[in-house]
């Protein structure tokens, strides 16, 4: 009997407030995802951006596509959400007077790409070019503020989408906190990047959101408070076994990079 996660209780426990919709790039009613394992799409290579590759939908999860470079191995899926610039229907290339590439690591002799590609895309169903939605405009400034929570995929398990907390701002960018694990996970990121979510998003597009880590050392968190009196934030962490939450107290300075802590993976 897992308690499962939610907001209102965690934001009241941990007396803080949920990152405004107009800050993200994301719209405010999560895009409908109509996509169907199996179909192929024209995707940018994500380790090699310039060029585009045919992709296929290995899976769906929420708003965002597993997506998988035809000729590549199966150890470099990525995600992507069904509005994300990166993506586009099979013939958008041609059309632009570009070519299809093979992907980075193309596990073939490069001088068998055309009959691969030819061979790949013979008989195959093409997602439908309305299933590909419009990328929501930048939000311009950056309005995140130092404590506001939202949802962020964990950029190390890119299938994961978690709670977490800005813990710096600094121009366009944010220090984006995972809440409940040390630091292993956190990343900057601009502030209109496609990987952060408003609180609820999960929600609304029937994606799990992760409960909140609960190995924040609080041996080490003390040590820490005490050295910053006046920077502590209040941060109460919630297994997700047991019902009790465990109060961690843990501070930090914004501007400083990642705490010490153990590289949890
Ligand atoms: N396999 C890892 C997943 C950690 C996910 C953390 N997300 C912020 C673990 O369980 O340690």
């Amino acid at each position: 009997k897992s308690e499962q996660f939610n907001w209102d209780d965690y934001l009241k426990e941990t007396e803080s407030v949920a990152a405004p919709l107009h800050c993200f790039r994301q719209s405010r009613v999560p895009p409908t995802n109509d996509f169907k394992v199996g179909m192929k799409l024209e995707a940018h290579d994500p380790r090699n951006v310039t060029s585009v590759c045919i992709a296929t939908v290995i899976g769906i999860t929420g708003a965002r596509l597993r997506l998988r470079l035809d000729g590549s191995d199966n150890k470099n899926d990525f995600w992507r959400l069904v509005d994300s610039s990166d993506i586009q229907p099979i013939g958008t290339c041609e059309k632009k007077g570009g070519m299809l590439q093979p992907p980075l690591g193309f596990q073939m002799n490069a001088s068998s790409w055309p009959m691969f590609l030819l061979r790949t895309l013979n008989g195959a169903e093409m997602a439908p070019a309305a299933f590909f939605k419009k990328e929501p405009p930048k939000p311009v400034p950056n309005c995140f503020k130092v404590g506001m929570k939202l949802e962020a995929i964990d950029r190390k398990n890119p299938y994961l989408i978690c709670p977490a907390t800005i813990g710096d701002v600094k121009g366009d960018e944010v220090f984006v906190t995972f809440d409940g694990w040390s630091g292993a996970f956190d990343y900057w990121c601009r502030c209109d990047s496609r990987d952060i979510f408003p609180v609820g998003w999960c929600s609304l597009t029937g994606d799990t959101l992760q409960p909140p880590g609960n190995n924040v050392s609080i041996t080490k968190s003390s040590a820490k408070i005490q050295s910053s009196p006046s920077k502590v934030t209040r941060r109460s962490m919630q297994s997700p076994q047991k019902s009790a939450p465990v109060p961690a107290q843990r501070g930090r300075k914004p501007g400083r990079g990642k705490p010490p802590g153990q590289s949890a993976v």
